[in-house]
């Protein structure tokens, strides 16, 4: 009897009796990359059933991958091994685990940073006051590095979690862990002193890469940018009076040049572009005085270039 494609869905994919390979790609299990990482995939158009957390592998139904979960201090190491072919991990566990040069691309999610911080009232003012002093954290490999650096002779307490609690306790003088918005060091009495490495999440690949795996990552990598640009971008339309087209085109000279189109009306046009999210208020400042009228910012999907 025939086999159903179902039952070989975990390893192949069969195309007219042609066996293709699967890229196998590491996502976190869970926790705060995971959501980031399956959306991202989805924008690149990629289906896969939506998974319960406690599936430990989803094979896509368009394209050549498997998704395969797993904690995520565990990625790097079987990106190395070879036990799958790419994962998303947040960088900062690369710099803890020693394997930033398997990066390939940042994704523009899950931004965050490793920092130092201590309780609000200590006399730790600077870097250099941290001598001598205890410092808990979950990063004693990116702390070791940052205190070798600067020259730092302090103590590292390492500790698995809740590292925001151990002034508080007496354990420690100062802790270095991961800040995002900044609530948890606030809503523990602590102040930020330092940052050591910004961080999001970022795909990693192995080195060890067939051309026919190498051309689907290629492929997945391109997905990924087009929607990481469009995430950041927004499309703008807007009426300008004719004899004022040439200043609001350099303010939003777009990706060659705005497109500039006719109005009904006499002696207007309409200029399409694309502006950086970061810039949108200040641009939108300027093009008002520059005599730009009906202003419309849309969202983009996706953007090749
Ligand atoms: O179970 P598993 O080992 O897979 O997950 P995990 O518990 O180790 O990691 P998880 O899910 O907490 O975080 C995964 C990755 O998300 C991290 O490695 C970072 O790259 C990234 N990330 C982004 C964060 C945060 N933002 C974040 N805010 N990781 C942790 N936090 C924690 C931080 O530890 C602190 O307790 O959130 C708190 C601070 O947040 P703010 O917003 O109050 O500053
Ligand atoms: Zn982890």
């Amino acid at each position: 009897m025939l086999k159903q494609p179902g039952s070989l869905r975990n390893r192949a994919f069969f195309l007219r009796g042609e066996k293709m390979a699967l890229l196998r790609l590491a996502v976190q299990k869970s926790g705060r990359l995971r959501e980031g990482s399956l959306t991202l995939l989805r924008e690149s158009g990629i289906n896969f059933e939506n998974g319960r957390e406690n599936l430990l592998q989803i094979t896509a139904k368009n394209f050549q991958l498997q998704l395969l979960f797993f904690r995520d201090d565990d990625i790097p190491s079987y990106v190395t091994d070879g036990i799958v072919d790419a994962g998303i991990v947040g960088e900062n566990v690369l710099y803890e685990t020693g394997t930033h040069t398997l990066l390939r691309e940042r994704l523009g999610f899950a931004h965050c940073r490793v920092a130092l911080a201590v309780p609000k009232h200590s006399q730790i003012s600077s870097l250099e006051s941290l001598s001598g002093k205890r410092i808990a954290t979950s990063y004693p490999e990116i702390l070791k590095s940052f205190l070798c650096e600067w020259e730092i002779d302090a103590r590292i307490h390492i500790i698995s979690g809740s590292v925001e609690l151990t002034p508080g306790i007496g354990i420690a003088d100062a802790i270095c862990d991961i800040v995002s918005s900044g609530s948890t060091l606030m809503a523990n009495g602590l102040r930020e002193i330092g940052t050591l490495i910004e961080s999001e999440a970022s795909l990693i690949i192995s080195s060890n890469l067939d051309a026919e795996k190498k051309a689907l990552l290629d492929k997945l990598v391109f997905r990924f940018k087009a929607v990481k640009r469009a995430r950041t971008c927004k499309y703008i339309l807007l009426n300008a009076p004719i004899e004022k087209v040439d200043d609001i085109a350099s303010i939003i000279p777009g990706l060659k040049n705005p497109t500039i189109m006719p109005l009904a009306q006499e002696g207007w046009c309409s200029l399409h572009s694309v502006i950086q999210e970061d810039e949108f208020w200040e641009k939108i400042e300027q093009l008002r005085e520059a005599g730009a009228q009906g202003i419309l910012v849309i969202p983009i999907e996706k953007m090749i270039i």
